[in-house]
């Protein structure tokens, strides 16, 4: 089923015009695919999936093999951080960070874990699935931030036992209150945009769901189609970085 409005070009319809010019509470949900333009690669789709020596993503960031081969896990955390050095925010990231100062209410809940939100000027972001700038203890839960440029710590350094990423992998619990606070927003919020995920993954995946159960308009921005195309109220398919900026250029809000 197609979504009630399916633009197949950088077009912006009157009535998403319109709604984000008179938007009052405003959600995003972000994905891989808005660090996608920065040259982080995606997790699914594509030739630039994320693979390490020969692993998919999903056998090297699992909790199993964070049980078996700890040290492993950390390489392919520690390269990703290495590769994350020399990237950048790309005109998606910046634009988003714009727009907290548009709406009275808005809410960044990303499942990135690449801090690039942040380093475009988001605060508050919700990181429904940790960061890779923190290091978590196995045993005591306490959380180190790892500076961008420094030799992480090797142990926990209130008792000593073995750290891990702090991101979720699959079967793992999301950082505590970080999914109830983006539900009770989703559940407030007029315009929600959905942007560069697949929208496979849940819970975050549930938001849009929620926002729309609520009455909210569900705007997807996304080269492809996804699950969550179907309940959509417009999907914009195209690339985040050239589409975000449009809306403001076009809408004129400030
Ligand atoms: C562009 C673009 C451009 C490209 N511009 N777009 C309910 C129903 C069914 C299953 C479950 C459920 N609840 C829980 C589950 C199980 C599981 C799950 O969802 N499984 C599904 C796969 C079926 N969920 C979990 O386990 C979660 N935990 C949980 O729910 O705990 C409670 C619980 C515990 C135990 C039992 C039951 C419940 C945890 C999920 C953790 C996900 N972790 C990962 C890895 C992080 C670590 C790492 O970085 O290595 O997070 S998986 C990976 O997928 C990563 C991402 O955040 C996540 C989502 O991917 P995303 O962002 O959508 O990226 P892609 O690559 O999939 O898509 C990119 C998109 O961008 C594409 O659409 C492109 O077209 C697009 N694109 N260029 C705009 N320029």
């Amino acid at each position: 089923m197609l979504p009630s409005r399916f633009v197949k070009t950088t077009e912006i319809s009157q009535e998403l015009r319109r709604r984000f010019a008179e938007a009052r509470n405003v959600l995003v949900l972000t994905g891989a695919g808005v660090s996608a333009e920065s040259g982080v690669p995606t997790f699914r789709g594509g030739g630039t999936s994320a693979v390490w020596k020969g692993m998919p993503f999903d056998v090297i960031s699992s909790a199993d093999m964070v049980q078996r081969n700890l040290p492993a896990v950390w390489e392919w955390f520690d390269y990703r951080r290495g590769v994350l050095e020399s990237l950048k925010p790309n005109p998606a990231h910046h634009e988003i960070a714009r727009w907290a100062n548009r709406f009275p209410d808005f809410t960044l809940v990303t499942q990135n874990v690449d801090g690039l939100h942040q380093r475009a000027g988001s605060r508050d972001v919700i990181e429904l699935h940790g960061s890779i700038w923190r290091a978590r203890c196995v045993k005591c839960d306490s959380r180190h931030q790892i500076e961008r440029g420094s030799v992480r710590e090797d142990a926990c350094l209130e008792c000593g036992d073995r750290l891990r990423p702090d991101v979720v992998l699959f079967g793992e619990m999301l950082p505590p209150g970080a999914f109830e606070q983006a539900a009770l927003k989703a559940s407030q919020c007029d315009l929600c945009f959905v942007v560069g995920t697949s929208a496979l993954v849940y819970p975050a995946a549930g938001l849009p769901e929620i926002a729309k159960k609520r009455g909210a308009y569900i705007c997807e921005v996304n080269p492809e189609m996804t699950g969550l195309s179907h309940l959509c109220d417009e999907v914009i398919s195209g690339k985040a970085g050239e589409i975000l900026p449009l809306l403001s250029e076009t809408t004129g809000r400030e």
